[in-house]
């Protein structure tokens, strides 16, 4: 063991929490009070939630690095997302942290991803600050919160040094953080103080060479790839000759052309960067997260970043529609793979195998919401593709076949938990526990399969009524615990090409849900429906009325349809069936068998009609 030296002049900190707990709201806050933004400038909320999705979404998608200056201190803040599906960014981001700032809404208290994330921030080592946020709210209940985060430090197994940590409560979107509830403030002074003078700063080895372990990746027209992450040991400067060690040792030397580091919302060039501090290199192509950049003359690698492994998986095709090329740019299996290539690269969650057989690829990732933000990131790049259903991976071990399982919190009223419970036992769940609290809501606990959740929560919104909240985290891999039949609908599917006409989807709404209105166009085995019968019909959508009656004729204008819901990804996904694809242009949404011929359907699997599995929608 060498020796070891302080970076004082560097705090590096990750913001952790439960989805929409506050964390990029808070970032904010430390952007105005440090003085990164100018008094009274203004700037949209949530600024760190720069991709398109975030801000249209208003969630966190990506984890990113920021910085704000604090007496002097450089505080390089990793703002993360906490939809339990992006969990990866999360331990991607603990990478180059110190110590993380927990946030817990101060009415809500911890939920499933609040306990995720603290685990994995425990399991490091790092020291943690509580901030119980949003104490604004009328419902806020700090005393009773702030117990409940002592239990799951404790439940967590957390040593007596992490226990021991600081509490503050704030409001984050009015810029208030204080040590003592009771006490007035106007700023979080209080909780900036707390990070340079509770979290450590990093610590590294003075007679090390240098050394970075590479934890992001970014992009820029000018530069190139970027490569970002924390420097471990020594220090880096322009131009040097470096060697980049990948995943099986292998060494790529490379030169750093730009050197840079963070101030505020981007990054500056930097004559060096120390030890401690997040550097980002330009000049390096071929480098990947994880990976470990040092010198040419010591080349040592750092431990990896490692990650939960993906627990679902999704095939993505070529788009074989009649539609398929009419808008997109880029439609081509190459291009498609080159894409999802790319994305394997910048995002530690995702993993992708190629089935050249069937000319697909199968994209493994943790989530159907996961899976749907990059489908509609493609598709916005100008791509055009299909997609098959979502499988959890299974794996199997001694002989045993062993499935992931979730610990899934509902919230609802007491009068819903009846139907929720029935159908979630019904999908081979378990109930671990329950509380009725005063106000009529109940919180019931619950050991579930993952496949039993995908595609549930639109199902569970609509027997809550739209009231119900859940939430889930990955609990592990147990032994598979069986088949199970949901309720099941079939498919309206077209058999021929053409525009959908008024008159022919007015006979059909009494055959089930509507997917397409008059007008659109549609193919021989497009699904333009849900059947209300546990099987698939093929029906004639393009079908006109016969002008043999002018009256008649006159009257088929006036037919008045019940409107039809716009398809979009995620309610596509959810309702497929494993014979059944999404195909996903720039501009649509449409469902099909994967087989478009009713005839070929009916003669390869003549019990194709059968439905297998779909849960309503
Ligand atoms: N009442 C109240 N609401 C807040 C406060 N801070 C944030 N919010 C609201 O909470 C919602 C979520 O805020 P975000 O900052 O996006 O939360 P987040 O934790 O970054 O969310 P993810 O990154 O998606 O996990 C927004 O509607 C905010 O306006 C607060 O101090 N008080
Ligand atoms: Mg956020």
């Amino acid at each position: 063991m060498g020796r070891t030296a302080e970076n004082r002049e560097i705090r590096n900190i990750a913001i952790i929490a439960h989805v929409d707990h506050g964390k990029t709201t808070l970032v904010d806050a430390m952007f105005r009070q440090s003085g990164l933004l100018r008094a009274g400038q203004v700037v949209d909320e949530r600024i760190m939630d720069s991709l398109d999705l975030e801000r249209e979404r208003g969630i966190t998608i990506a984890a990113k690095n920021c910085s704000v200056s604090w007496r002097g201190v450089k505080i390089n803040i990793i703002d993360t997302p906490g939809h339990s599906d992006f969990g990866a960014e999360v331990e991607r981001a603990l990478s180059m942290a110190d110590g993380a700032i927990l946030l817990v809404d101060a009415s809500e208290g911890p939920l499933p991803q609040t306990r995720f994330v603290l685990k994995k921030t425990l399991e490091k080592g790092l020291k943690v600050i509580v901030v119980i946020n949003k104490i604004d709210r009328k419902d806020a209940q700090v005393s009773r919160v702030l117990e409940a985060v002592y239990d799951l430090f404790i439940d967590l197994g957390a040593g007596d040094d992490q226990i021991d940590f600081p509490v503050l409560s704030a409001a984050g979107r009015d810029g208030i953080a204080k040590r003592k509830l009771n006490e007035e403030t106007d700023n979080i002074h209080q909780l900036l103080d707390a990070i340079v003078d509770e979290i450590p700063p990093p610590v590294y080895d003075p007679d090390e060479p240098f050394q970075m372990l590479v934890s992001d990746l970014g992009y820029s027209d000018y530069l190139g790839r970027l490569a970002v992450g924390k420097i471990i040991n020594g220090t880096v400067s322009s131009n040097r000759l470096l060697v980049c060690i990948d995943r099986d040792g292998k060494q790529i030397p490379l030169k750093v052309t730009k050197l840079q580091k963070y101030e505020g919302l981007s990054y500056r060039p930097a004559e060096s960067v120390s030890a401690g501090d997040i550097a980002v290199l330009a000049g390096i192509d071929d480098v990947k997260i994880g990976d470990t950049i040092c010198t040419r003359e010591h080349p040592k690698a750092l431990p990896r970043i490692t990650v939960d492994e993906p627990t679902i998986s999704m095939r993505f095709t070529i788009n074989d529609s009649p539609f398929s090329g009419q808008e997109g740019r880029f439609v081509q299996s190459t291009k498609i793979r080159e894409r999802l290539f790319k994305e394997t690269l910048m995002n530690v969650a995702i993993r992708m195998e190629e089935d050249r057989e069937r000319d697909s690829f199968i994209v493994k990732g943790r989530g159907e919401f996961q899976m749907a933000i990059l489908i509609e990131t493609m598709r916005r790049e100008g791509f055009e593709f299909c997609v098959g259903r979502p499988h959890v991976i299974y794996r199997y071990e001694n002989g045993k076949k062993l499935e992931p399982i979730e610990r899934l919190f509902v919230d609802c009223e007491e009068e819903f938990l009846g139907v929720v419970t029935e159908k979630l036992a019904q999908r081979k769940a378990r109930m671990m526990g329950l509380v009725h609290d005063d106000s009529g809501r109940a919180r019931a606990e619950f050991s579930a399969p993952s496949r039993a959740l995908i595609g549930y929560r639109d199902e569970f919104l609509t027997d809550t009524k739209g009231t119900g909240v859940m939430n889930s985290y990955f609990a592990g891999y147990e032994e598979f615990r069986g088949d199970f039949n949901k309720r099941v609908t079939g498919s309206i599917v077209a058999d021929r090409p053409g525009k959908a006409v008024a008159y022919a989807l007015f006979n059909l709404e009494a055959r089930g849900r509507l997917f397409v209105r008059p007008g659109d166009p549609g193919y021989e085995g497009m699904i333009v429906g849900e059947h209300n019968r546990d099987s698939d019909i093929n029906v004639n959508p393009t079908k006109e009325k016969k002008l043999s009656n002018m009256r008649a004729a006159g009257k088929d204008d006036a037919v008045v349809l019940t409107p039809v819901r716009p398809i979009t990804i995620e309610r596509a996904l959810n309702f497929i069936r494993d014979d059944e694809m999404v195909e996903i242009t720039p501009k649509s949404v449409r469902m099909k068998k994967t087989i478009l011929s009713a005839m070929t359907r009916k003669t390869l699997r003549p019990d194709s009609s059968a439905g297998s599995g779909r849960s309503p929608i």
